[in-house]
């Protein structure tokens, strides 16, 4: 299991005084599992994470950013594979999660580009990845950084 650490304390804060904020409670419904990533080799590359996002709430969620301190320009970024077998990245402004849905960042799909290392990433280590959603709610996941050719989280 990841450590999930989210903003819920303010949320928890709010509700504690009576006052309803379904804004930024939304983040509390994000369950993030099995974060992980490459290592690099050095810094002149991007680095890329994957991870499932489940929203466990009553209501759609929008991610639209990333954080992290390992790198300056981290991105939501989508692979698309053509026809032609020729394969592409492209950002995305946002992803969507309807009720009770997971969206999967994995390999040839979408993932979080971590352009501009600050520091290389090194396997056995992990490295913390906060995602920003639309309600300006957080979840911080530390993401588990594997050997130059991990195909998936090992199980
Ligand atoms: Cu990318």
């Amino acid at each position: 299991m990841k450590k999930i650490v989210s903003t819920g304390a303010l949320a928890v804060l709010f509700s504690f005084a009576g006052v309803t904020t379904p804004a930024l409670a939304d983040a509390d419904d994000i369950v993030i599992d099995g974060a992980w990533a490459r290592a690099s080799i050095g810094m002149n590359r991007p680095g890329a994470a994957y991870m499932t996002i489940r929203n466990t709430g009553a209501e759609p969620v929008t991610l639209t950013g990333l954080s992290t301190s390992l790198a300056m320009m981290p991105a939501i970024h989508e692979t698309r594979t053509s026809a032609e077998g020729v394969s592409s990245m492209t950002p995305t402004d946002e992803i969507t999660i309807a009720p009770g849905e997971s969206m999967a960042l994995e390999p040839g799909g979408l993932h979080a580009m971590l352009l501009q290392l600050q520091e290389p990433m090194v396997e056995g280590e992990t490295l913390p990845l906060t995602l920003i959603f639309e309600d300006g709610g957080e979840a911080t996941v530390d993401v588990s950084i594997l050997g130059f050719a991990a195909r998936r989280l090992e199980d």
